[in-house]
């Protein structure tokens, strides 16, 4: 049995009931194949494989917090330090009911690969719980913030672990856990990014996914010939990365057409009204079936479909494995010429398969959503100078952060011969310069 192969075995067999896991370590180990083959003797002695797929360390503990009613409610915490051979961990915490082990290893996993083609000094990491923020009073997301910050911040660091958001986890969460952070360690420091402007968070890391996101399509239309002007986009989410990725495709002459949340989704003749959607989401924080009392012309529909709507580009931007094998199927039969992951693995296997071999340009999340790990490396430099840069600096960062990671990619695929698959582009990109950097450092 190849060395990939190998692995792949002892990691099913090692980690069972992480089936997300797996898939990410599948998906990974898989494209790597050929720059494995040339290197197995040497990766190898090194256990390069086998260390690439075991995290540093995982960490598990107790959340208790008291609810409005005076009950104590329990959460599990999790954070899992992935690999920290360029530079400290890096990732967000996620707050949502389905978080487990496997998820948060399976983000982490990911995360080690996009921060690597971000080219900025970050590792990898990824945390979170199984708390259910909705419904939630402010006092209870304080309380359960403070109680996860008070075991957390025994793991984390400016120059250790840096956390950020996720699902669940906006600027309100990261103002409670900050200040939890400052009470216990009494230091004021970049610990956490995605922070409110008024102490050291950075201008554009609220927008950095979703317009990252629009800039590497946008780079990679123009370089297939063709422009995202006037195209049609179909967007899974209303969170962050999906507010931020409508708001740009407007800005850039597209038309986004539909917005999804968890319980329904909305399809807009006219265009996705980005003040409404903001008003819903993010002052409101209702649901979207409330979306047609801002525009009697859009439809609100329960359960899942943005897939079935016709459009050029689909963005998901909403969870891991939302964009299934029919979906996939509905796009191709509409004539969907791009899919671009503004979430982490949204897309199954099966559907990434069907989508490439039917001529879909596929953009994995590694890269497609590297633009709000990049400014948070942005952010994390700020803190460093104790400087605040200005809007139209970050932006542009941003900019020529997501075009060189497309060319990066690109190149890579050319290099090994998968040239247009960006699966193989991003992973082989990611790997080699984490790869160079643990093996310069030794056995650790
Ligand atoms: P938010 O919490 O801001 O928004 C998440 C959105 O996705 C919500 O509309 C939510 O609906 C929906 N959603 C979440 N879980 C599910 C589910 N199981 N089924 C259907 N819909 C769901 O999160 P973000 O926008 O920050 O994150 C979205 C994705 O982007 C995630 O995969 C995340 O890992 C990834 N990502 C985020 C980055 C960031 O900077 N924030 C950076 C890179 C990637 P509802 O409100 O009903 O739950
Ligand atoms: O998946 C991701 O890249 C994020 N949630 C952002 C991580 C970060 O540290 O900004």
């Amino acid at each position: 049995m190849g060395y990939v192969d190998e692995v792949i075995e002892m990691v099913v067999e090692k980690n069972p009931a992480q089936p997300e896991f797996h898939q990410a370590v599948k998906e990974v180990l898989n494209s790597l194949r050929p720059v494995v083959d040339a290197n197995e003797e040497a990766y190898r002695r090194d256990a390069i494989l086998e260390r690439i797929v075991n995290p540093d360390r995982a960490f598990i503990f107790r959340v208790p917090w008291v609810d409005d009613k005076g009950q104590v409610q329990v959460n599990t915490g999790y954070r899992v330090q992935f690999n920290n051979a360029i530079g400290p961990y890096k990732g967000g915490l996620r707050l949502h009911p389905s978080v487990n082990l496997g998820i948060i290893k399976f983000l982490g996993f990911e995360q080690v690969f996009k921060n690597s083609l971000t080219g900025l000094p970050m590792g990898g990491g990824k945390g979170g719980s199984d708390f259910d923020p909705k419904g939630k009073s402010d006092r209870e997301i304080m309380a359960f913030c403070q109680s996860f910050m008070t075991e957390l911040y025994k793991y984390i660091g400016a120059d250790v672990d840096v956390p950020a958001g996720d699902i669940g986890v906006g600027a309100r969460e990261i103002g409670f856990m900050f200040g939890t952070y400052k009470k216990i360690r009494g230091v004021f420091e970049g610990v956490l990014t995605g922070k409110g402007l008024t102490y050291g968070g950075s201008l554009a890391r609220t927008e950095a996914t979703g317009y990252g996101l629009l800039y590497i399509v946008e780079e990679m239309l123009k370089c297939h010939g063709d422009d995202i002007k006037g195209k049609t986009v179909i967007v899974s989410g209303a969170g962050n990365v999906a507010i931020y990725a409508i708001e740009k495709a407007w800005q850039l002459g597209a038309k986004p057409v539909t917005a999804a949340d968890s319980t329904g989704w909305v399809y807009d003749p006219d265009g996705i009204d980005l003040a409404a959607l903001k008003e819903i989401k993010e002052v409101r924080r209702e649901r979207l079936r409330e979306y047609p009392k801002y525009r009697p012309n859009a439809e609100y529909h329960d359960g899942r479909g943005v897939w079935t709507v016709k459009a050029d580009i689909a963005l998901p931007c909403a969870t891991q494995n939302e964009l299934n094998l029919d979906d996939a199927k509905a796009l191709v039969a509409n004539g969907v010429k791009v899919v671009a992951e503004g979430a982490n693995m949204p897309t199954t296997a099966d559907a990434t398969d069907y989508l490439m071999e039917h001529g879909v340009i596929f953009l994995p999340g590694k890269a497609a959503n590297a633009g709000g790990v990049s400014v948070s490396g942005l952010e994390m430099s700020q803190n460093s100078e104790r400087l605040h840069w200005t809007f139209e600096e970050v932006d542009t960062q941003l900019k020529g952060i997501m075009t060189g990671i497309y060319h990066n990619i690109d190149a890579a695929a050319r290099k090994y011969g998968y040239e247009g698959n960006y699966v193989a582009g991003a992973n082989i990109a990611g790997f080699e310069k984490v790869v160079e950097a643990m093996i310069a450092q030794g056995v650790v």
